[in-house]
């Protein structure tokens, strides 16, 4: 039975910080699933659609990686996609409690899921999709921080919200 292991996440947007770990958990797992939160507590930049039209295209290249949608408790959802395996990225020590919580909560509410942490490359180990929004919104450079695809969507948006 092939090992299916969800990277869930609001990636609003996917930076590199979250590819470096995508594709590290594609040379270990069958299939990685990146499952994108419609998080209505958020208020997210990008649609759940637009971050999701992103994700497929920067990661066109890797043959085991789908990206999916979710709406629901992530332990329900993992069940529905026969996974058993949640994939969280850490940056700092600052990630651990509130991911030690969430790994904690998830497992009392399903004993079948494990959660597997994989450390930030340290070169990407300060950035988040907050950073590159604030540095973007004032139209700094962020080519260093996520694909070209991103930075034009990221300008595109800017560009918008100022009409
Ligand atoms: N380097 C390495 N990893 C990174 C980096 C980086 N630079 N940046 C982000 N990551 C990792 C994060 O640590 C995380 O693992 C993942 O990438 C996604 O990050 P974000 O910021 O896009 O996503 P979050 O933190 O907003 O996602 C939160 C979840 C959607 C995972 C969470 O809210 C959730 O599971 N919600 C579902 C509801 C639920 O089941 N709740 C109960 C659980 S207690």
């Amino acid at each position: 039975e092939p090992t299916i292991a969800v990277c869930p996440g609001s990636f609003d947007p996917v930076t590199y910080g979250h590819l470096d770990i995508i594709h590290r958990a594609a040379e270990v797992f069958d299939k990685v699933i990146v499952a994108v939160l419609n998080n209505a507590s958020k208020s997210p930049l990008f649609t759940v659609q637009q971050r999701m039209e992103l994700l497929v295209e920067v990661t066109r290249d890797i043959p085991n990686v789908e990206i999916d949608g979710f709406d629901d408790l992530l332990v329900n959802y993992i069940h529905k996609k026969n996974a058993h395996v949640i994939i969280k990225g850490l940056r700092a020590v600052s990630d651990f409690e509130y991911e030690m919580q969430m790994a904690s909560v998830n497992r009392k509410l399903s004993d079948e899921i494990e959660t597997f942490f994989m450390m930030s490359s340290t070169q990407y180990s300060y950035l988040s999709s907050s950073v590159v929004k604030q540095v973007a919104m004032f139209g700094g450079p962020v080519e260093d921080l996520v694909p070209e695809v991103v930075e034009k969507a990221l300008r595109t948006k800017f560009e918008e919200l100022r009409k």
